[in-house]
């Protein structure tokens, strides 16, 4: 399952191949105004867009394509064109701005922009500021050399560039917790070993699937389960551009998707909206990026009938690599290793623990970490292994449980505390929309769990709810985790991947 040949196009393998498999006429794409593209139709103007690479725009194998835009029919036949002309897509948020674009292009030197029309400002901000020669070609307007104007008479077969297997596909930024972006390498093989270990084992996608997923492209979670892993099984991805958890249960139940992947903050806001009765045709229910907590995923059993698939991905590792599905579920556990992974348990000197002791989460699998000239590097592979930054424990069983991330473990009065324990036991409270827990610093104890919370509209956050709050996480857990510090707050910060980012909280707290 994991061999592959030396000579590989992973835009053929997601294009190319499902079409003759499953037909042309078969949707791939659909969106919430009722547009469906077929497999024959998005392969068409992946090679059309190859074409206007190559021939237009001087494409040669290797060049680098940044794309901007939020997720769309024209992006995956972007994407797939980058691909089969042998370039190297360069996958951005829509939401970045110039000044979080710079390192970026700084770093991945792009030749070419292909840039949804609204959103291409910034990116001429970016090449006017800089002495990079790119050339910057929108998409979706009305301008007269426009993308889908350039693609018109181009022909619609063309060859894919026969790429090594190990050459490189994907740059995929990630600014990690910390802000400052990284750029991790991923080759051809990589995103076919995506599909070969989580997909196929866990996901287990069908070809009447319609599939919708929030995350945007940029964020590899929702590259991977809106275009690798449907197109792979004949599926149909259902892309929406505003990824409003609000409207999601109202998109789900109109247009019968069958396999919905959020954030867990996005399944207990449809939990909320009381229309969880209209969701009947959801037979798969993902989620990854941030950790659901047991109550979320009970919920969502005890209302939905289905049972959350989990799993910890990284951009460094570019998909999931610890989950599980159906019956192996062990609710409270992210899961165990995808097959084609191991994964292990390392203390602070890097050496193996037994099951039951905390540690840092170590894997290694198919696709590792390559960041693009970084000596961060150095911190996430060691000794083979890649080193993700979180902490986990493994039970005697092989499962998986998450604790925090590496950075959020809490030490009070010498207690360690997992930031999430307290996030989870918060999160119960009826009046509890969102949460977050960092450690502030006290002079007295070395730190302190502090919560930030954002309350439901028309509560107040007063000293009684205060109080409320942590005699309530005191009846759930030891009294020393409880948060001696409860902050209200109208939101909380979030990345363009919608993780929580702790280390602002931790700027606020630290003063
Ligand atoms: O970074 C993550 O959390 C993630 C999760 C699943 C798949 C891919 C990624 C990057």
């Amino acid at each position: 399952l994991l061999q592959y040949p030396d000579r590989l196009n992973a835009g053929a393998a997601l294009i190319d191949v499902p079409t003759q498999q499953h037909g042309p006429d078969r949707p791939a794409l659909r969106t919430p105004d009722g547009t469906v593209w077929t497999y024959g139709e998005l392969r068409a103007r992946a090679n059309q867009i190859a074409h206007v690479l190559v021939e237009d725009l001087g494409l040669v194998p290797g060049n680098r394509v940044l794309l901007r835009s939020p997720n769309n029919p024209w992006t995956v036949a972007a994407w797939l064109g980058v691909l089969k002309a042998g370039g190297i897509v360069v996958t951005t948020m829509a939401a970045l701005r110039a000044t979080e674009l710079t390192p970026v292009v700084a770093k991945t030197q792009p030749a070419i922009a292909l840039v949804d029309h609204r959103f291409v400002d910034d990116v001429r901000a970016v090449q006017e500021a800089s002495a990079l020669n790119l050339t910057i070609v929108e998409y979706g307007g009305d301008a007269a050399d426009d993308l889908t104007c350039r693609i018109e008479g181009r022909p619609t077969e063309f060859d894919a560039v026969d790429t090594a297997a190990d050459d490189v596909a994907l740059f995929g930024p990630t600014s990690g917790s910390t802000g400052v972006p990284k750029i991790t390498a991923h080759f051809h093989r990589d995103i076919l070993s995506i599909d070969n270990t989580f997909g196929r084992n866990t996901l287990c996608l069908e070809p009447d699937d319609l599939v919708a997923c929030t995350a945007p492209f940029a964020f590899t979670f929702g590259l991977g389960m809106l275009v690798v892993f449907t197109l792979r099984a004949g599926a149909c991805a259902f892309l929406t551009e505003a990824a409003n958890p609000a409207q999601l249960a109202d998109l789900v139940a109109e247009h019968g998707v069958t396999v919905l992947a959020t954030a867990p903050t996005a399944y207990k806001q449809i939990l909320r909206s009381g229309k969880t009765r209209q969701l009947g045709k959801l037979r798969a229910a993902v989620t990854a990026g941030e950790h659901m907590a047991q109550s979320t995923w009970e919920e969502i059993r005890d209302e939905l009938g289905l049972k959350v698939i989990d799993g910890i991905g990284a951009t460094e590792m570019l998909h999931i690599f610890i989950s599980a599905s159906g019956d192996d579920i062990r609710p409270g556990a992210t899961g165990r290793p995808v097959p084609g992974y191991r994964a292990t348990i390392l203390d602070a000197d890097g050496n193996e623990v037994d099951a039951g002791v905390e540690g840092r989460l170590a894997v290694i699998g198919p696709v590792g970490c390559r960041y693009l000239d970084d000596d961060r590097q150095r911190g996430y592979v060691v000794n083979g292994w890649n080193v993700t930054g979180d902490t986990f424990v493994r039970d005697e069983d092989g499962y998986f449980w998450y604790r925090a991330r590496t950075d959020n473990m809490i030490v009070s009065s010498g207690y360690n505390i997992g930031g999430p324990e307290v996030e989870a036991a918060l999160d119960t409270h009826p009046d509890v929309v969102e949460v977050a827990v960092v450690a502030e610093p006290d002079p007295e104890r070395g730190s302190i769990v502090c919560a930030f919370v954002v309350l439901r509209d028309g509560i107040d956050g007063d000293a009684a709810k205060v109080k409320e709050l942590q005699d309530h996480v005191k009846g759930l857990l030891a009294p020393y985790k409880y948060p001696r510090d409860v902050r209200f707050t109208p939101s909380l910060p979030r990345n363009t991947s919608n993780k929580v980012q702790h280390f602002k909280l931790r700027e606020i707290v630290e003063g």
